[in-house]
């Protein structure tokens, strides 16, 4: 922790209470000129902290961004924690995650944007990333093999859904490969990309994006009846870091799980959350469509489509429509 941190943390715990430059000093063993250079420095981040004489310092409202020090209060947890990266603006937190991810940073390194310029879905396809939003990507050295990477999308798709179904009481659906609906429409993506060698995965970021506190109005036209926001579902604004320390938790919990050979576990909560299966779908995959059955998925992530000539055959990519 930062000295900046410990006296961010001293003031956190003592939220709304004046507290002594004098107790911070003796607390923390630092004198009175770093403490008021520190102060200077968090407001300018955005924290409103009042310093009265006699008095001392009271902090009143918390940055309204997500900060790394936001994310590290009173947070335990095993795999994040470690390196926590915080932009205003990025062109894609994933297109960051890789650069530092090549440059070698440890796995559960953390990149956040409050915007992103350039956010980015899969095959090219653009990603709206205003402010308000949660936009930010995982950097992971798994030991598995390239041919079950897929699983970390799944599971992913398993730790937002149950995350946001705590933190809001919304009904969250998945549907395959990685899109995470409310009422149909779609509140999260996820977008994974890997680093691997034949037969040994090198790194793989995690990006994820979650609607949550802006105006539809930021939408295009055609996506306003297939997006949405937690802000328009709940009619009012959701606490950005409370939401998004729950998605690292329930993230770490479906990881370990994965580390720990019990994806199986993952794989049956990622079916309740799922209400596609055991219906008609419609599947593009890159050039080629096809319909069937969506039977399930299996222990790589694929899905098991069961094709009108009976025959059945697993998909790992592509773009599902269920079919009325
Ligand atoms: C995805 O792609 O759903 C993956 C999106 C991943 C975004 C995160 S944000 C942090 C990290 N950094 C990045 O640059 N990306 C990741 P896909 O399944 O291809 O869906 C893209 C399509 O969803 C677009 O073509 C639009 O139709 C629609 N779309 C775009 N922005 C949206 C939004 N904010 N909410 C809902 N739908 C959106």
């Amino acid at each position: 922790v930062s000295t900046k941190e410990a006296i961010l943390f001293f003031l956190k715990d003592n939220f709304g209470n004046f507290i002594s430059g004098e107790e911070i000093s003796r607390s923390l063993s630092l004198s009175r000129t770093a403490i008021w250079k520190n102060i200077q420095s968090l407001k300018k981040e955005g924290y409103q902290i009042e310093a009265i004489p006699k008095l001392g310092y009271r902090l009143i409202k918390v940055s309204n961004e997500l900060l790394a020090s936001e994310i590290r209060y009173k947070f335990k947890t095993g795999l994040f924690n470690k390196e926590i990266y915080h932009f205003n603006k990025v062109s894609s937190t994933n297109n960051v995650a890789r650069a530092y991810a090549a440059d070698g940073v440890l796995e559960g390194t953390l990149i956040i944007a409050e915007e992103q310029i350039k956010g980015k879905g899969r095959l090219g396809r653009k990603w709206i990333s205003p402010s308000g939003g949660i936009w930010f990507s995982i950097i992971l050295r798994p030991e598995i093999s390239p041919i079950d990477a897929s699983k970390i999308t799944i599971l992913t798709g398993v730790a937002v859904a149950k995350a946001i179904e705590i933190e809001t009481g919304l009904k969250v659906q998945l549907k395959w490969p990685n899109d995470v609906l409310i009422d149909g429409k779609k509140v999260v993506g996820i977008l994974s990309e890997m680093s691997a060698e034949a037969d040994k995965v090198n790194f793989v970021v995690v990006g994820l994006g979650i609607n949550v506190n802006f105006d539809m109005k930021v939408f295009p036209e055609e996506l306003r009846d297939k997006a949405t926001t937690l802000k328009k579902l709940l009619g009012i604004e959701v606490d950005r870091v409370i939401l998004f320390k729950t998605v690292l938790k329930e993230f770490e919990k479906a990881y370990f799980s994965l580390k720990e050979g019990d994806f199986k576990k993952v794989l049956s909560e990622w079916r309740n959350l799922c209400e596609m299966l055991g219906k008609r779908v419609k599947i593009l995959a890159l050039d080629k469509e096809m319909e069937g059955e969506a039977l399930d998925i299996d222990e790589h992530g694929g899905l098991l489509l069961r094709l009108p000539s009976g025959e059945i055959r697993t998909v790992y990519s592509g773009d599902v429509t269920i079919k009325k």
